[in-house]
């Protein structure tokens, strides 16, 4: 069977600027959060490797974008960096910084890649952290003024914007489960520091749109299907309740300009409502979007609690639903995450039935896999999985497609092996290869295979 896609069919792959500049405290570029926790507590990365240790997309641009452009690639996303750009959080703007994302965008451009740019990829200047981060309005405002100089210094040739990327991991990493810095875990202000984001987030749309900049202002939102156990009640109202938490308290006020009355009645219920402003509501009714980026990577699967909740324990998303492990699931051996292709077109009709099909693309998909260089045959990695995987993806984009979902392109995550967080280089995603000690890069058999499909827009199978 032929899979053929859409003309102008976005083929690409993303990245951040954390995890490929390196250079972290170099150019005149401030600490993020991340440089410092690392300081602090280097136990807490795999192999106690920090965000220093990168591609050094930095110093490497040009011959990355050469083979960004080798893979066929005609988009490409990646983030700025705010501590990079504005050193103190609100002040001055580093010219050097300015100079060098010119040079990187121009060159994009030079070869065809359309840049698609994210303002915030997990990446909280210290200084701003210290005043809050999330939690503080203040830095929701200066979050506003860092979008609005990016727009207007590189808006005349960026004309695809994110304001976040997954916005609900820094609310899950850092308020909950203790996977980000400030490491809190506490329902109430990750229920803040999610609502600050989504006030950011429509602050900068406010301000995309009062600039009249040319082009899509978007978010990336990494959606989780949350299947339920079986159709019984107490299961499938675990599963809305999933849903709502980690899914719709970003979808809705994007796409609808609203929180869903019933997340709203849930957290009031717990008492666990965010302090709101009465002006809120016009901010947030702003903040819709032009273009949705997908992150699909896996499904969520929940089923009731079997247990009671300890009342006197502080409240947990945990408190409305069990994880379950679906007997028989595909897993991806190398990574430890349920592979269910299926997920990305059931996200696709989610928004084309209940969302007005709102133009959307797959912002991030792959296959993470440890000790990869066991795979290497011939000076090469041979990952035929990580083919299967995207083609499998694929398949199942397409026929959301051929329904009549207003998805315009696929995004794989990433494109050179990163730098991940705290799991550092432990999985690899890339299409290339990075040895990190000599930093040399080479194309894996992904890359060749994405390559000649970018290039007939699609696949015979
Ligand atoms: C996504 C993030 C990326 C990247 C990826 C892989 O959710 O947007 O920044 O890190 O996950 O994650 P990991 O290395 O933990 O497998």
């Amino acid at each position: 069977m032929k899979y053929v896609f859409p003309a102008n069919f976005w083929w690409g792959s993303a990245c951040s600027a954390l995890q490929t500049e390196g250079e972290s405290q170099q150019g005149g570029k401030s600490a993020t959060t991340w440089d410092t926790w690392f300081a602090r507590e280097p136990w807490r990365f795999h192999q106690q490797v920090g965000p220093q240790e990168t591609s050094t997309f930095y110093r490497h641009w040009r011959q990355d974008i050469a083979l960004l452009k080798q893979l066929n690639h005609n988009s490409f996303r990646t983030s700025l960096s705010w501590s990079r750009l504005i050193p103190d959080g609100t002040g001055e703007v580093n010219p050097q910084a300015v100079a060098w994302y010119n040079d990187v965008i121009d060159e994009l451009l030079a070869q065809g890649i359309t840049p698609f740019i994210t303002l915030f990829h997990f990446d909280m200047p210290m200084v701003m952290q210290e005043k809050g981060g999330w939690e503080s309005r203040e830095v929701v405002e200066a979050f506003s003024r860092y979008a609005q100089i990016c727009f207007e210094l590189f808006g005349d040739r960026v004309q695809h914007w994110f304001t976040f990327n997954e916005p609900i991991v820094p609310v899950e990493g850092g308020y909950l489960y203790d996977f980000h810095y400030p490491n809190v875990v506490d329902f109430k202000r990750a229920a803040t520091v999610a609502y600050h984001t989504v006030l950011a987030h429509a602050s900068a749309v406010r301000a995309f749109r009062a600039g009249h900049h040319s082009g899509d202002i978007g978010i990336v939102l990494n959606l989780t299907p949350s299947y339920p156990r079986s159709q019984h009640p107490a299961d499938v109202k675990a599963a809305h309740h999933a849903d709502l938490l980690f899914n719709r308290s970003f979808l809705d006020p994007v796409l609808r300009g609203e929180y869903p009355a019933d997340l709203v009645a849930l957290l009031k219920e717990y008492d666990q409502l965010p302090a709101c402003q009465p002006e809120d509501i016009s901010l947030i009714a702003e903040g819709k979007i032009d273009l949705l980026g997908i992150n699909y990577y896996q499904p969520r699967r929940v089923k009731c609690r079997d247990s009671a909740v300890n009342p006197d324990a502080p409240f947990m998303p945990e408190w409305l639903f069990d994880y379950y492990e679906m007997p028989g699931r595909k897993m991806n051996p190398y990574r430890g995450w349920e592979i269910y292709e299926p997920g990305i077109y059931d996200i696709l009709t989610n928004l084309r039935l209940n969302y007005g099909n709102p133009r959307c693309f797959i912002s991030e998909n792959g296959m993470g896999v440890e000790n990869e260089e066991r795979f290497i045959e011939n000076g090469q990695i041979n990952d035929s999985y990580r083919i299967t995987f995207v083609r499998d993806h694929l398949k199942w984009l397409h026929k959301g497609i051929s329904e009549g979902c207003n998805c315009l392109g696929y995004h794989m995550w990433t494109f050179i092996d990163n730098w991940s967080w705290c799991n550092a280089y432990k999985n690899r995603y890339g299409f290339v290869q990075l040895d990190l000690a000599t930093q040399q890069r080479t194309i894996k058999k992904s890359g060749e295979w994405f390559a000649a499909t970018a290039a007939l827009n699609g696949f015979t199978q």
